[in-house]
C-alpha cells in the first residue's frame, strides 16, 4: 500500500527519494510522486501507473533540491490520476499521507468556504490545506501541525516540507506505521525500516499518536499531546540490497520456490528434533490458563486460522472462533477471560487487524502474533510473538507466508495441547516427525510444476472455477479460489465438499472446472463421493490428491495432480503449493500481472 520516504540533506535527494520508492513498490500501488523545494519554492513530478512512468517524467524534467518527501498511492479517495498523485501542495507545505481522513468531507468544507480551492478528489489534500492556513496565519510549521494534528479523525502516516522552512521536514502517525532514519548530517523519514534500508541503519519506530520535526542534525519527536519523547534508535537490520527474482520469471514463483527452505527455517526455531518436542518461546503467561481460543486475520490469514481452529480443537480440545477482522472489530465480541487472542499478519501492519489487536488488548485479552516482519506494530504489541522466517515476501498474492503460517500454527496447536494435558509425548514426537518431514514433502510437490504448467491452459479458459475440500482441506480450497481470483481474474469459489448439494452444485456445467483437494486419508472417500455427485452432473474435475487416491478415484478426472503421500497434518501445507501453482500458471497463460495485480496491495494499511 502507499509508502512514504523523506529526506533533509545537503546533496540532492530526488534519486534517493525515488531508490526507496522502488523498495516500497511490492506494497501495491497505483501512482507515485516526489516534491522538493527549489529555490524556495515547491516542485513535485507525479505520474499515474508503475514508478517506470515517475522515473521517465524525472529524465524529462529533473528534480534538484535537497530537502524532499516521495510517495506511492494506493488510492481510496479518488481515482489514480496524476491529479490525486501525491504529494498535495499549496505554497506553504506539500504532504504525503499514507491511510484515510475519515473526517475529510466536513474538512473540505470548512476549507471551501474559507475560500481556498482544493485541486483534488483525494481526502489528503485538506491535511495540506489546513497546515497551510495556519502557517499563513503566522505559526511556525511545528505550531501549525500540533493543532491540525488533533483535528485529523482516521488513520494516517504524514511527512510534510515547508518551502519557508527548508531546515526541517515533520512526520507524524496515528495508525499507519512511520519511522524516522538517522543519517550523518541527513536524517530520514520512511513507511518501514525496508524503504530506508540503503540510507541507514539506525531507525526509530514512531508510537501511535507521535510526530517528530527532523532537522538535519537533529530530531524531536513529540507524543499526542506534544510533550517531547525519546524513543529508542534501533539497528534496522533490514537488508540494503533490493530483492531480486533471481532465476524466476516472477517474485511469485520465487516465492513459491523458497517454501521448502523457509518453511525449514521456521520450523527449526520451533522444533526440538532430539527430543522430538515442540517449543514456543518464552511467555509472560502460562498457557495451561487458557481455555478458549480467538483467531483473527484477514485473506489468505485467516485460512491459516481456520485450519488453525481444526488442528487447535482436534488437539488441545479448546473452543476456536476464526473471524475476518474487519468484521470482528465491529461487531461488539464477547470475549470471556481466559482467551487467548491469536491475530496472524504477513506484514504485521494490516490495519483491521492491528485494530483488532487493540481491541482485544482493551478488553484484557491475552494475545499472541503469528507475524513475518518482526519489527511491525503488531509484532511490538502482541504478548507473545511467534515470527514466521519467510522473509520479504514481494509478490502481492501471498504463497510462503501463508505456509510458513500454517507452520507456526501447527507448532502453537501442539504446545497448546501439551499445556492443557491433552497430548501425551509420543503423539507429541509423532507430530514433530511429520513436520520434520514437511520441507522435503514441499520439494516433492514442486517436482509436479511442469504438469500443472501443462495443464493450467484447462483452467485459463474458465469463466469461474470451484474449488472443493474437506476439514482443514476446506481452508485451503477458499484459499486456491482466493489465489487464482486475485492474479487470473477468474472468478472462483471455495467450498466445504459437503456443502456443494446445497448449492453451489447448481453452478456445475462442462464449463466449470471442479479443483478437488482431497489427500488420501479418513476423509478420503467422503470427499471423493461429492466429487462423483458433481461428475455425474458434468463437472471437468481436476483431482489433486496422492497415487493411492489418484489410482482409486482420478479415473473420470479431465486432469490429476499427484502430490507426496503425507500424514493429513501436514496436507495443508503441502496442498498448498500446487494450488498455488495452479492460480501462477493461469495468471501466466493469460499475461496478467503476476506480482502486482491490478487493484490489490500488499501490506493494506487501510480499513
Ligand atoms: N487516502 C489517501 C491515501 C491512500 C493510502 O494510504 N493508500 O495506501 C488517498 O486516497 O490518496
Amino acid at each position: 500500500m502507499c509508502g512514504i520516504v523523506g529526506i533533509i540533506g545537503t546533496d540532492p535527494v530526488s534519486d534517493r527519494l525515488f531508490e526507496g520508492l522502488k523498495r516500497l513498490e511490492y506494497r501495491g500501488y497505483d501512482s507515485a510522486g516526489i516534491a522538493t523545494i527549489v529555490d524556495g519554492r515547491i516542485d513535485r513530478r507525479r505520474a499515474k501507473g508503475k514508478l517506470a512512468n515517475l522515473a521517465e517524467r524525472l529524465r524529462e524534467e529533473p528534480l534538484p533540491g535537497t530537502v524532499g518527501i516521495a510517495h506511492t498511492r494506493w488510492a481510496t479517495h479518488g481515482a489514480p490520476t496524476t491529479g490525486n498523485a501525491h504529494p498535495h501542495a499549496t505554497d506553504e507545505v506539500a504532504i504525503v499521507h499514507n491511510g484515510i481522513i475519515e473526517n475529510f468531507r466536513p474538512l473540505r468544507q470548512e476549507l471551501e468556504a474559507r475560500g481556498r480551492t482544493l485541486t483534488s478528489e483525494t481526502d489528503s489534500e485538506v491535511v495540506a490545506h489546513l497546515v497551510s492556513e495556519a502557517i499563513e496565519a503566522g505559526k511556525h510549521p511545528r505550531e501549525a501541525v500540533a493543532a491540525v494534528l488533533p483535528r485529523l479523525h482516521g488513520a494516517f502516516a504524514i511527512a510534510m516540507l515547508f518551502p519557508r522552512y527548508p531546515d526541517l521536514i515533520i512526520g507524524a502517525r496515528q495508525g499507519a506505521p512511520l519511522t524516522v532514519g538517522y543519517g550523518e548530517g541527513e536524517n530520514f523519514l520512511g513507511s518501514d525500516a525496508h524503504a530506508l534500508a540503503s540510507l541507514t541503519q539506525r531507525i526509530a519506530y514512531l508510537d501511535e499518536g507521535d510526530w517528530a520535526v527532523v532537522e538535519r542534525d537533529s530530531v524531536q519527536i513529540y507524543d499526542r499531546d506534544n510533550a517531547p519523547v525519546e524513543r529508542p534508535i534501533v539497528h534496522s537490520g533490514a537488508s540494503a540490497a533490493l530483492v531480486d527474482k533471481g532465476n524466476h520469471r516472477h517474485f511469485m514463483q520465487k516465492e513459491i520456490y523458497e517454501q521448502p527452505m523457509v518453511v525449514a527455517q521456521t520450523l527449526k526455531s520451533y522444533l526440538r528434533p532430539l527430543e522430538e518436542q515442540v517449543a514456543l518461546p518464552d511467555m509472560a503467561f502460562d498457557l495451561a490458563g487458557i481455555e478458549r481460543v480467538a483467531i483473527i486475520a484477514c485473506g489468505t490469514a485467516s485460512y491459516v486460522g481456520m485450519i488453525g481452529k481444526y488442528w487447535i480443537e482436534q488437539f488441545a480440545r479448546l473452543p476456536v472462533e476464526v473471524d475476518v477482522a474487519s468484521e470482528f472489530r465491529y461487531r461488539d465480541p464477547v470475549l470471556l477471560p481466559g482467551t487467548l487472542g491469536i491475530v496472524v499478519s504477513q506484514s504485521g501492519e494490516t490495519a483491521d487487524t492491528l485494530a483488532a489487536l487493540r481491541h482485544m488488548k482493551q478488553a484484557n485479552v491475552t494475545t499472541a502474533g503469528i507475524i513475518n516482519v518482526p519489527t511491525s506494530s503488531m509484532a511490538r504489541e502482541v504478548d507473545l510473538l511467534l515470527p514466521t522466517h519467510a522473509g520479504p515476501e514481494i509478490g502481492v498474492a501471498s504463497t510462503k507466508a501463508f505456509t510458513c503460517q500454517l507452520s507456526v500454527m501447527a507448532a502453537l496447536a501442539v504446545n497448546l495441547a501439551r499445556a492443557k494435558g491433552r497430548l501425551s509425548a509420543a503423539d507429541e514426537a509423532e507430530i514433530v516427525r511429520h513436520l520434520i518431514e514437511a520441507p522435503a514433502a514441499l520439494n516433492e510437490a514442486l517436482a509436479h510444476d511442469a504438469e500443472i504448467e501443462a495443464m493450467a491452459h484447462t483452467v485459463a479458459a474458465a469463466r469461474d472455477v470451484l474449488y472443493l475440500g474437506r476439514g482443514p482441506d476446506y481452508p485451503l480450497a477458499l484459499e486456491g479460489a482466493l489465489k487464482l481470483k486475485e492474479i487470473s481474474y477468474i472468478h472462483a469459489e471455495g467450498y466445504a465438499s459437503g456443502e456443494m448439494k446445497h448449492g453451489p452444485i447448481a453452478l456445475i456445467d462442462d464449463n466449470v472446472p471442479l479443483i478437488v483437494l482431497a489427500p488420501s486419508g479418513p476423509l478420503f472417500d467422503k470427499t471423493v463421493s461429492n466429487m462423483k455427485e458433481a461428475q455425474a452432473r458434468g463437472a471437468q474435475v481436476v483431482l489433486i490428491s496422492d497415487a493411492d487416491g489418484i489410482a482409486s478415484a482420478g479415473e473420470d478426472a479431465v486432469a490429476t495432480i499427484e502430490m507426496p503421500r503425507v500424514h493429513p497434518l501436514i496436507a495443508p501445507l503441502v496442498y498448498a503449493v500446487p494450488v498455488q501453482l495452479l492460480a501462477y500458471h493461469v495468471a501466466v497463460a493469460k499475461g496478467t500481472d503476476v506480482d502486482q495485480p491490478r487493484n490489490l496491495a500488499k501490506s493494506v494499511t487501510v480499513e
